[in-house]
């Protein structure tokens, strides 16, 4: 239902002249890492080319931990055993320049592919300063989740970090991390429409009928 929504919502933001773009900020598809964690208060961060993870367990009320947060085929990934709860950050350092020049209608995207029946939290930051934040219900499977950001937000570029938390033994897949957005400067290539095409062939098939006629 979300997918609809956000689709016609998105819709209508576009205007005759305006194209709609998108970036992708992170597929998840390359950068693999491993994030598993045996005690509360553990904690590890991973960062390579494409992002910076890290994963802390805050509790746990059923020993043993097992708790694990990765980026293995082409997903985020975390999961939590019974009664442990961790926090899990995903940072990106993000360009100037991301989007084009003067683009409007700027959104986040992200797809949520499934949490367990635990709710999650899902809370975006730009150098520290936070631009969303949302409870995903327990029992979510392939919704989309997008979001409006003011449309010069990103054009310096920054910091942004992604936090996940959730209740007791929160597991969360994610996917498809990146910006929608209107670019004002990319005009509708013209196509001549049907009915014009339609009204020419009649209008030639008149002159031969008439010339038929002549002869
Ligand atoms: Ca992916
Ligand atoms: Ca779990």
């Amino acid at each position: 239902m979300h997918k609809k929504l956000i689709a016609a919502a998105f819709g209508a933001l576009l205007s005759a002249g305006a194209n709609a773009g998108f970036v992708a900020i992170d597929t998840f598809d390359s950068g693999d890492q491993s994030i598993v964690l045996n005690a509360v208060g553990a904690t590890d961060t991973q960062t390579n080319a494409e992002r910076s993870l890290s994963a802390t367990v805050d509790s746990s009320t059923v020993p043993p931990v097992a708790s694990t947060a990765s980026v293995v085929g082409g997903i985020l990934d975390v999961t939590n055993g019974t009664g442990e709860i961790s926090t899990v950050t995903v940072g990106w350092s993000l360009a100037a320049g991301i989007v084009p020049a003067g683009a409007t209608g700027l959104q986040f995207l992200f797809t949520v592919l499934e949490s367990d029946q635990n709710p999650t939290s899902i809370e975006f930051t730009l150098d520290g300063t936070q631009v969303f934040s949302e409870s995903i219900p327990g029992g979510t499977v392939n919704d989309d989740v997008a979001f409006g950001i003011a449309d010069d937000l990103l054009d310096a570029g920054g910091f942004l970090e992604l936090t996940l938390t959730g209740g007791s033994g929160w597991d969360l897949a994610l996917d498809s991390i990146g910006l929608n957005f209107v670019d004002p400067e990319t005009p509708n290539p013209t196509v001549p429409e049907p009915i014009s095409l339609a009204l020419v062939g009649l209008g030639l098939a008149g002159i031969a009928g008439v010339r038929r006629r002549k002869a």
